[in-house]
């Protein structure tokens, strides 16, 4: 059954909220920039010892806080210690790997549409459509509010796993470092037809879903469905509409997206602040300039979610960074979406299903306890 039972009595509720990102995408493509207000911040931090993590278990590093140091006036990485270098796989920029590492990391995606599906093993969805549909359901209610970056990082990191547990992928996940293609992003190499993901839908084409959505007509996904389109039942061929802000088709503004954005953007100080802006600023541009399945919470039916994502994950990364004494403990805000009661690092992180729950705690640091992998 698909969906669970249990799960679709949050349906109404997803429904109703929906109108919320309408409202949110229209006034952006007016030209007004919203910005989350925080209300009566505070910060609850909890120092939490992790205990007998059964799920996932690796070797604690040995990094020293020196390896931890800000690099304050770049977006470069810094370079890890040698000894590091086999301990967690590295996840790198998609224009950086060779052709043969690009059509690994593809096949692997492309595997996820011949597994079962863990939420209904039994039903005919496949582990592809798993990700959409928690994101829809439960990382629904995770935006505009603390958790947004701690929960995409979990939801990252368990696709990452499933790439390489049952996929045989044996990289790490991949970033789309968009600042690189701020000027012309509809040329980004992410697009390409026969090294990428693909490129707009079909110029022309006949409308499938939302305002603009046509098939994509090129590259390794043509022939992905997309059951949902964001939380209606509505079996479609994966769909983009590029689309700037001034409503010109075939274009996507790389204005938010350009590296004096994202500079500002690492510079804020406090958590709250900064979660706030990555998303309504950073994270928005993308899907709103691609469109259609992207913008709405089915969202990781398009690949260049995890891309997206994983580049959002990374300024997490070098903010956390530029914090050396409060970066991985900074934390806080609205414990979820719509909720006034405030964020703490001992909040669960909901699966409902897909991967054990686990604290935000768990995620704070990328290379030690929980996590494992480097930028
Ligand atoms: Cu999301």
């Amino acid at each position: 059954m698909w969906p669970f039972k249990s799960l679709e009595q949050n349906y109404d509720a997803v429904a109703g909220d929906e109108e919320d990102l309408k409202t949110t995408a229209s006034a952006r493509r007016n030209g007004s920039k919203t910005r989350v207000a925080w209300i009566g911040v505070g910060s609850a931090i909890a120092l939490f010892t992790l205990a007998g993590l059964a799920y996932h278990s690796l070797p604690s590093s040995v990094q020293t806080q020196e390896t931890l140091d800000p690099s304050p006036k770049t977006n470069t990485p810094p370079t890890l210690p040698s000894d590091n270098s086999d301990r967690c796989p590295q996840r790198r920029e998609w224009r950086t790997l060779p052709p043969s590492s690009q059509q690994s990391y593809i096949s692997a995606v492309l595997c996820l549409r011949s597994l079962p599906s863990t939420l209904t093993p039994t039903s005919n969805k496949t582990a592809y459509d798993d990700f959409p549909w928690i994101h829809s359901h439960v990382g629904y209610f995770t935006h505009n509010s603390a958790p947004f970056l701690p929960w995409h990082r979990y939801f990252l990191h368990i696709y990452e796993r499933t790439l390489r547990e049952q996929c045989g992928y044996d990289g790490g996940l991949l970033y789309w470092d968009w600042t690189l293609d701020s000027g012309a992003l509809e040329h980004s190499p992410v697009f390409d037809a026969l090294t990428g993901f693909g490129g707009d839908g079909e110029v022309g084409g006949e409308i499938t879903v939302g305002r603009s959505g046509r098939c994509l007509v090129d590259g390794p996904f043509v022939n992905v469905t997309a059951d949902y389109y964001d939380v209606k039942l509505q079996p479609h061929c994966l769909s983009r509409g590029f689309r700037d802000l001034e409503g010109n088709l075939g274009h996507i503004d790389g204005h938010d997206i350009s590296p004096e954005s994202i500079e500002e953007v690492l510079g804020l100080n406090e958590y709250e602040n900064f979660v706030a802006l990555v998303e309504s600023r950073v994270h928005d541009a993308i899907p709103f300039g691609i469109g259609v399945d992207f913008e709405t919470f089915t969202a990781p039916y398009d690949p260049l979610f995890f891309l997206h994502h994983t580049q959002l994950d990374r300024l997490w990364w070098l903010w956390q960074q530029r914090q050396p004494d409060k970066g991985l403990t900074a934390y806080g805000g609205h414990k979820e979406r719509h909720s006034m009661d405030l964020a703490s690092l001992d909040d669960e992180i909901n699966m409902r299903g897909l991967a054990p729950n686990i604290k935000v705690a768990q995620v704070m640091d990328v290379e030690r306890q929980f996590l494992c992998y480097r930028y």
